[in-house]
């Protein structure tokens, strides 16, 4: 099969372990409750920074207006080796999964150690909504600070996103060599608005020495609306390569690929799939995890 990396009309490999699907079923057992929590916050206009955000759109949710452009979407399960050490799980996590994933970070991303606009040293605002697990990480203090200006520590990892994260490299393993397990202690989440959200190419490098040195991979999941991931090994973005990650999908990078750089260039607007929004009110743009080691 020919694959052109340039393209974003890939030809993906499709899955046919059934062992494959244990990362579908990784959050089967464990239901969490549904937790829907409204805010006055009118989900098209973006945040109220008086009011925790919320991940919900409740008071003017309506699917009756939403346009969905995903309707025709190959629901299947497959993958594509993007480099050495990257490769894309695509389709690869359940509704039910991803409306577990959503409750999860609701339920504590609009508490304490919750979502906020980080800021870069300039003093700029990045253009998403973040929170982490397991350890806190912003973009002046990198690790470094246990406690954020508010007081607020990380909330601990869930069991349930550990167990998804393992599940997804073993599988990864099973299609490419020269991945190294992994077993996270840490997860940032970004939510990105449609149209404004982005995120600017960088390199993930702040965990430890020897989680780097060893190559230990992260894992990217992609919930929502679709975004436009450049990824590559140069600063040159005239040089980087384009995928779309759709909700559902899994990107995987380590090995010889962990300091790749990348960056979300674009989250387009009403892309996100019927049955999540339906499930879970989801406010409108991109929702991503990523899970590491440090
Ligand atoms: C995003 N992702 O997809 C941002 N980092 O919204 C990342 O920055 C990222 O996808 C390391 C590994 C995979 C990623
Ligand atoms: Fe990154």
């Amino acid at each position: 099969m020919t694959i052109n990396h340039s393209s974003f009309y890939r030809l993906f490999k499709p899955i046919e372990s059934s062992s494959f699907w244990c990362g579908r079923d990784a959050f089967h057992g464990s239901l969490i409750g549904k937790f829907k929590q409204c805010h006055n916050t009118p989900c098209a206009k973006g945040s109220d920074e008086s009011q925790p955000f919320s991940l919900i759109c409740c008071p003017c949710f309506s699917t009756d207006s939403v346009c969905q452009s995903t309707s025709k979407r190959n629901c299947s399960t497959s993958y594509e080796i993007l480099g050495s050490g990257v490769i894309l799980l695509k389709n690869y996590i359940s509704l039910k999964d991803q409306v577990d994933i959503v409750n999860i970070c609701q339920k504590h991303g609009a508490g304490p150690g919750g979502f906020y606009e980080p800021s870069h040293q300039s003093g700029a605002k990045l253009r998403l909504q973040m929170m982490c697990f397991g350890r806190n990480w912003d973009p002046v203090t990198k690790y470094k600070e246990c406690y954020r200006s508010d007081g607020s520590k990380a909330p601990p990892l869930p069991y349930e996103l550990i167990s998804f994260a393992k599940t997804s490299v073993q599988n990864a393993q099973k299609r490419m060599k020269g991945l190294p397990s992994m077993c996270p202690d840490i997860c940032i989440v970004n939510f990105y608005s449609p149209v404004y959200g982005r995120l600017g190419l960088h390199q993930d490098r702040d965990e430890s020495s020897d989680s780097l040195r060893r190559g230990l991979p992260v894992v990217s999941i992609s919930i929502g609306d679709t975004a436009e991931f450049l990824y590559g090994y140069t600063r040159n973005k005239d040089k980087l390569d384009k995928v779309l990650l759709q909700s559902g999908d899994v990107l995987i990078f380590g090995g010889k690929s962990r300091h790749i750089f990348h960056g979300v260039t674009q989250v387009f607007p009403n892309t996100t799939p019927l049955p999540l929004l339906q499930q879970t009110a989801l406010r409108p743009g991109r929702l991503n995890l990523t899970l590491r080691q440090f």
